[in-house]
């Protein structure tokens, strides 16, 4: 038997969705509940705007400059790759890590444009931590409309989230990950009751295992 190295890390849990789905007020409730309950629990977003690409990100998605789409997937990218260190360690300290879009949304939002295939998105994402939980908050293009007006950032029109929304339903098809697709339609606390109990579980099962690879 393993004597003082009981394996304690903690969960990677990511919110994917389309945009107006509620992931941000979903992920926030989250951490709060995870911290309630006595876990170490820390929220972390992507793309991250405050780092010196997250800027560049930032402007671009406010469409106050234009870069080449293979560039800004890149650097999208590499906005999860910087931050891989600090969730390495904060994961290896036990600290469960509730995550708002990750590289679902990287491929799911770049291969919605023309000319990029699933594959050639998802490669430079290979290899980051893998999600012990992908929560999918499902809303239909429609139900998202009526919750008001996009805003003027970049993407946010509704036939462009339509495909987005296919492309992350093929990425749902990977049984390698745990995927569980949660009704975003429903009252925001009968979410989060789902919400945590999934996370409940993941975390459980996190905890004897170590962390995997995306898509390896
Ligand atoms: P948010 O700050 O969560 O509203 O997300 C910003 C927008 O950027 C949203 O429309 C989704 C999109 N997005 C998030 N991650 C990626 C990515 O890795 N690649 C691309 N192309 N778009 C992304
Ligand atoms: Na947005
Ligand atoms: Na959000």
């Amino acid at each position: 038997s393993r004597v003082a190295m009981s394996y304690r890390r903690g969960a990677l849990i990511v919110l994917e969705g389309v945009d107006r789905a509620g992931k941000t007020t979903q992920c926030k409730k989250l951490v709060q509940a995870l911290q309630e309950s006595g876990r170490p629990a820390e929220m972390m977003r992507f793309p991250d705007r405050t780092t010196k690409m997250g800027k560049l990100i930032s402007a671009y998605l406010e469409k106050k400059s234009n870069l080449e789409d293979h560039t800004v997937h890149l650097l999208f990218s590499a906005n999860r790759w910087e931050l891989v260190p600090l969730m390495r360690q904060k994961l290896e300290q036990g600290v469960t890590l509730v995550v708002d879009r990750y590289a679902f949304s990287g491929v799911a939002f770049t291969s919605a444009k023309p000319g990029f295939s699933l594959e050639w998105c998802m490669s430079p994402d290979v290899g980051l931590p893998k999600p012990d939980l992908v929560l999918f908050l499902q809303l239909h293009p429609a139900a998202a409309e009526q919750r008001g007006e996009f805003g003027a950032e970049r993407y946010e029109n509704s036939d462009f989230q339509k495909t987005v929304l296919q492309r992350f339903e093929q990425l749902m098809k990977d049984p390698s990950l745990n995927w569980q697709v949660i009704d975003a339609a429903k009252s925001i606390e009968d979410l989060h009751k789902q919400i945590k109990t999934h996370s409940d579980t993941a975390i459980t099962t996190a905890e004897s295992q170590p962390i995997g690879e995306l898509w390896k």
